[in-house]
């Protein structure tokens, strides 16, 4: 640090110079995140200082977190559910499982999640001491049912099913692993991170919410479809006692416990959730899942046209294309300026289609795919 202070405009042009080295988003189809809605950065602006860690001092915030829960409770088929505004995916997953963990209450816990589970588990192991179990995948790259019913054993705390893998945007047969869930006597949880806030868009309805018997808790991410800022991700129970087992005693806050992960938490992120999901509505959330499906299939369509197939037929905004020379073609992009990224098995392009992509941008694409191909 310097001994002196440089003035702000100092600063902020030194800032100005690292924020051009980021990207822009533009060319950037290998993320779950995109620029937030202008009404979440305001809301996030506004309540910049707020911090739900001592809630006591922050009634406001904390009020727009209970509507929050309640919304996102209603959009994943229980308006009754808990919980609260974690930093995202990863600590929602880490405290379901964490909740599920101690209220099984055995000595060599372990957990079953498909193959298709975000990295986040394999941190949920070590963290917690919960051995990670990975299931089969069926064709399609779902879990298999057969593969998870095989690993479960008397020390089995949780199933996990993912609506919207990382790699396929696959959604896993949540009925069945109910059914293997409520016959074992285990808690679901469902990492609904990125399908959170599409699949209760889409026209093809899918099972994976509390509508569902057996799911108890649901990790549903507003910094991703959601368009808040970062660091909005949502954890909901079905029950809410789940929350008392993650309580800790706090005797000098303002509140005598707390249930998060982090102390210090954003009630930035909290209004920033509340203002862009009570101006968009239902009707708005749907209208943008309407246009990143439509540029999906368009995509699918041209890369087609161009001798490249999808893995799977997407079932959300997310496609893995069978790019040959996968390698050197994403090089290509890059030296292009796009960001695409993989899938492990099998190697294939994956491509993410948030709200930020326009019909533009996507023409450009396939023209460069096309270019880089070869063809
Ligand atoms: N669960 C699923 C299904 C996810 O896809 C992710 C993240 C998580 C949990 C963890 O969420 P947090 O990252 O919020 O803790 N999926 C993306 C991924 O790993 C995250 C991401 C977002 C990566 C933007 C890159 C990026 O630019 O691919």
């Amino acid at each position: 640090m310097n001994q002196k202070g440089l003035s702000e405009k100092e600063v902020l042009s030194m800032l100005d110079t690292a924020s051009l080295k980021d990207a822009s988003y533009d060319n950037v189809l290998s993320a779950m995140c995109t620029r937030p809605h202008p009404i979440a950065v305001k809301a996030h602006m506004q309540f910049i200082a707020s911090n739900l860690g001592d809630f006591g001092l922050f009634p406001g915030t904390k009020e727009l977190e209970e509507n929050v829960i309640r919304s996102i409770g209603e959009l994943m088929g229980d308006p009754c559910a808990c919980g609260y505004i974690t930093t995202g995916g990863t600590e929602s997953n880490i405290q379901a499982l964490r909740a599920a963990r101690n209220i099984a209450g055995r000595s060599h816990p372990n957990m079953v999640v498909p193959a298709s589970a975000h990295f986040s588990f394999d941190k949920i192991a070590d963290l917690l001491g919960v051995e990670i179990r990975k299931a089969g995948m069926d064709s399609v790259f779902r879990a298999d049912i057969g593969s998870v019913e095989g690993l479960i054993d008397e020390n089995t705390i949780a199933l996990v099913g993912i609506a919207g893998s990382t790699e396929f945007g696959q959604i896993d047969p949540m009925d069945k692993l109910a059914k293997l869930a409520l016959s074992h006597d285990l808690a679901l949880h469902v990492d609904a991170a990125f399908g959170g806030f599409v699949i209760p868009f889409l026209d093809k309805k899918y099972d994976f919410d509390f509508s569902t018997k057996g799911v108890t808790s649901i990790t549903a991410d507003p910094h991703k479809m959601g368009l808040s800022t970062i660091p909005a991700g949502g954890l909901l129970f079905r029950d809410a006692s789940c929350l008392s087992h993650l309580e800790v005693d706090t005797p000098y806050l303002s509140i005598r416990k707390q249930h998060s992960l982090t102390g210090t938490r954003s009630g930035a992120a909290v209004a920033s959730t509340y203002a862009v999901m009570t101006h968009l509505g239902k009707d708005g959330y749907r209208k943008i899942v309407d246009g990143c499906m439509k540029m999906t299939a368009r995509l699918v369509d041209e890369a087609r046209e161009i001798g490249v197939s999808p893995v799977i037929d997407p079932v959300m905004n997310i496609v893995a294309l069978d790019v040959p020379a996968l390698d050197e073609v994403r090089k290509r992009l890059r030296a292009k300026g796009w960001f695409t990224s993989i899938t492990r098995s099998p190697r294939a392009m994956r491509l993410v289609i948030m709200p930020h992509l326009t019909d533009e941008a996507l023409t450009r694409f396939i023209q460069d795919l096309k270019e880089c191909l070869g063809n």
